[in-house]
């Protein structure tokens, strides 16, 4: 799979996160870094996912940045070239990422300039960067998991004000209009973030409408069918160092020489 790493910048940690920074990242600009297969939607975000339970670490890249991800991505940013050492893996520390929850960052090109880390249980810790930033406008999962949040601050331990972005329209299609996800969640009844088979083939839906069928509302390319929108909107976040490419081998990949 091909993904474009977003680079997401923390501006204001979580108070847990503060006590588990303090000292061990070395004056380095740390980003939370989010792999996605929508670059062109990222006009939308309006918060980040990590996974609760989940681990993370804070790897560094170089001498001035270090990224938050999984072990697993930052292991394969290191055969692609993104960070400094080629299979080097500079681990500065480890953090869960309920700890992260409430930080906020910068989320490039989006119209919401910062936004908030909020929890999400069904991140999965074996793809992309275990971080992911959310756009509810088009992602259904994203939708939902954003509706259960605002339903239920104190329940997921957030403060009401994290989650208080809503999805903005991104993309039009003929059939679903201008918020397909919300449009989708409605019209199939999705309840919440656990109604994980309607959500799987809503995604599918959202996915097709928006590729073949979506015109770009906003940004640089607005009017631009989303087909040609898509890798202009990558190239341009490329260009202006805020993304990167991160390819990923499908499934395990077993190596035997000889
Ligand atoms: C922003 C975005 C906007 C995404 C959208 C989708 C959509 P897939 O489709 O299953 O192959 N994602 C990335 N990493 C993880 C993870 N570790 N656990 C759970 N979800 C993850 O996966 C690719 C998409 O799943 C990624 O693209 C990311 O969300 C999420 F409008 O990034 B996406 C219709 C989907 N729309």
């Amino acid at each position: 799979q091909e993904y474009t790493a977003i680079k997401m910048e923390a501006v204001d940690w979580s108070d847990a996160a503060k006590a588990a920074f303090e000292g061990k990242v070395g004056g380095r600009k740390v980003f939370l870094v989010a792999a996605t297969l929508r670059p062109e939607t990222m006009y939308g975000q309006t918060n980040c996912f990590v996974g609760p339970a989940m681990k993370y670490g804070v790897f560094a890249m170089n001498d001035k940045e270090a990224f938050v991800c999984t072990y697993r991505a930052a292991r394969n940013m290191a055969f692609q070239g993104i960070s400094q050492t080629r299979g080097e893996i500079n681990q500065l520390l480890e953090i869960p990422g309920s700890a992260l929850v409430g930080t906020r960052i910068k989320a490039p090109f989006a119209l919401n300039p910062e936004v908030y880390v909020l929890p999400m249980e069904s991140v999965l810790p074996t793809k992309g960067t275990g971080v992911v930033t959310s756009v509810p406008s088009d992602s259904p999962d994203d939708c939902a998991t954003l509706n259960d949040l605002v339903k239920k601050p104190a329940f997921y331990g957030i403060q009401p004000e994290w989650a208080r972005f809503a999805p903005m329209p991104v993309i039009q299609t003929p059939e679903y209009g201008d918020l397909i996800a919300p449009e989708l969640v409605k019209r199939m009844k999705i309840q919440s973030q656990k109604d994980a088979k309607q959500l799987a083939e809503a995604k599918e839906i959202a996915y097709k409408e928006g590729f073949y069928n979506g015109v770009m509302l906003v940004g640089e390319f607005k009017g631009m069918r989303v087909e040609e929108a898509k890798p202009r909107v990558r190239q341009a976040m490329i260009d202006a160092g805020l993304a990167m490419a991160y390819a990923e081998p499908e499934g395990l990949v077993i190596s035997r020489s000889g």
